[in-house]
């Protein structure tokens, strides 16, 4: 991307990321223009015309779109999109926000991906800097983009949540500190059903990556191990495992020093939020936080909403929101982090799931099974005879079947696998109305 040789840009659209890029062009001096075949929602619609950027909606004007020296894609557009494979061919650059945001930066990155815990640890290591002073923004998948935050102000730090597709559009952007939590089978519609291709998506973390930078990742992790044994990383590395734990406490090695972490004290639980802890402590160290100011962020944080996050109890019984985990391997550190026998409300929109991964939970931990979806064959072909398994259709059936299942000393807990857009707007409405339904019952 030569920045020096663009004058027209374009940006396909209109969400969060094209709007944040919008911004960041029009700010820049730019000729901007942005277009969105579809709807764009009355907030940014607003906003654009509040920043007097030019914009079309409800269809893409080719001609002025392909007239663009540079055309920025919005995460959410494939690239089998008809506009995509037109300037495809005829050679006009595409990049993704990340790509165009990073030269008007002269902030330091922290870019934080994986399949599952990048939102729970791309939030603590914002949290961790924050907590200890430092000059830093949060943005990325989550919340605002990294384009508006530069354009708003630029800060020393950006914790960045990078999804796969924001990585499909980087060439020359470079993350200081990468951290990889995992890589399991996700979004392979966008791969061409192709593991491989996702897989390669995630390791662009690693591109551009110089001796100075940091690349964190799971020392656990066989997919991630075979990438970095294939092509050794650039960076530092600072791989996090199960090893680096004894008992309740995790023994982090950083330049010489050893950091020691009491599981115990951390609020949030299970092997998984142990690693997320890991990742983020490495990040935090190598963006040269001390150990004392990590800790103390670290024992303080209380999660995230929508991850295994405890609503209350009801007459013995415990009540968990785990909506956000929408996979099969979610769910396994879900289920692997329970400490008491558990009702589990699962299903929704399968996402080709194979549940072979659970059964080592069902008729141990899991006493239970509630499957709260309009299509639950699968999960009941899966599990039926292993544990008793109860079909149901809505959220309010689900729970009160639930409230007869569990007993005092139980957990019931919502941990789906699944997509929520059978029944729900998305996992958050779905995570929403479940606290809403339970919190009704404890008032009863
Ligand atoms: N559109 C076109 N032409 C097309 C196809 C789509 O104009 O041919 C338009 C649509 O009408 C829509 C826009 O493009 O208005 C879609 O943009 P988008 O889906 O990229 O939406 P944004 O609101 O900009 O959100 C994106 C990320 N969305 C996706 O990757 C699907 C947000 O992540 C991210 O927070 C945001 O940019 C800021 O960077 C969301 C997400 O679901 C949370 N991410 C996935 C996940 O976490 O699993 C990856
Ligand atoms: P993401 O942003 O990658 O979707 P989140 O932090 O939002 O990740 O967590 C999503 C779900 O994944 C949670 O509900 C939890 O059950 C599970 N999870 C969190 N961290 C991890 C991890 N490190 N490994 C596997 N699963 C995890």
């Amino acid at each position: 991307m030569k920045l020096d040789k663009i004058k027209k840009i374009v940006i396909l659209g209109g969400g969060e990321s094209g709007y944040g890029s919008a911004v960041l062009a029009k700010t820049k001096g730019y000729d901007t223009f942005l277009s969105d075949f579809g709807t764009l929602s009355d907030k940014y619609r607003r906003l654009l015309v509040d920043e007097g950027i030019e914009f079309e909606e409800g269809g893409h004007t080719e001609e002025r779109i392909l007239s663009a020296d540079l055309v920025i894609k919005s995460p959410g557009i494939p690239e089998k999109a008809p506009i995509v494979q037109l300037l495809r061919q005829r050679g006009v650059e595409i990049v993704s926000e990340m790509e165009f945001a990073q030269p008007f930066s002269k902030g330091r990155t922290i870019c934080i991906t994986g399949s599952n815990g990048k939102t729970t640890t791309t939030t603590l290591t914002h949290r961790i800097l924050a907590d200890a002073g430092l000059d830093v923004a949060v943005g990325g998948n989550i919340g605002e983009s990294y384009a508006l935050t530069v354009a708003k102000g630029d800060k020393e730090w950006y914790v960045l949540e990078l999804s796969s597709f924001q990585l499909d559009g980087c060439y020359d952007f470079r993350a200081d500190i990468g951290v990889l939590m995992n890589i399991t089978p996700d979004h392979l519609d966008r791969y061409g059903y192709n593991f491989q291709n996702y897989v390669n998506s995630k390791m662009r973390i690693t591109r551009n990556q110089r001796p100075e930078d940091h690349f964190i990742y799971s020392g656990d992790d066989k997919v991630i191990l075979a990438e970095v044994a294939k092509s050794t990383p650039e960076a530092t590395v600072h791989p996090f495992s199960k090893s680096n734990i004894t008992g309740n406490m995790a023994h982090l090695e950083f330049e010489g020093r050893t950091i020691n972490i009491n599981l115990d004290r951390l609020q949030i639980k299970g092997l998984h939020n142990a690693y997320n802890a890991m990742a983020a402590t490495y990040a935090a160290l190598a963006a040269g936080v001390a150990e004392e100011d990590i800790l103390r962020t670290l024992y303080a944080f209380e999660g995230v909403e929508h991850r295994l996050e405890r609503v209350c109890e009801i007459e013995g019984v415990e009540w968990i929101n785990d909506s956000k985990a929408t996979n099969v391997d979610s769910v396994w550190y879900a289920l692997e982090s329970m400490r008491r026998p558990t009702v589990w409300i699962a299903g929704g929109t399968d996402k080709g799931n194979d549940y072979e991964p659970l059964m080592e939970f069902v008729g141990k931990k899991v006493k239970a099974l509630v499957c709260m979806g309009l299509n639950n064959t699968k999960l009941i072909d899966n599990f039926s005879g292993v544990v008793p398994v109860y079909n149901t259709s809505s959220l309010e059936e689900a729970v009160e079947v639930c409230r007869q299942v569990a007993q005092s000393g139980d957990t019931v807990l919502l941990s789906p696998a699944c997509a929520s857009f059978d029944l729900f707007r998305n996992y958050e409405e779905r995570g929403r109305l479940f606290k809403e339904r339970v919190l009704e019952l404890k008032q009863k």
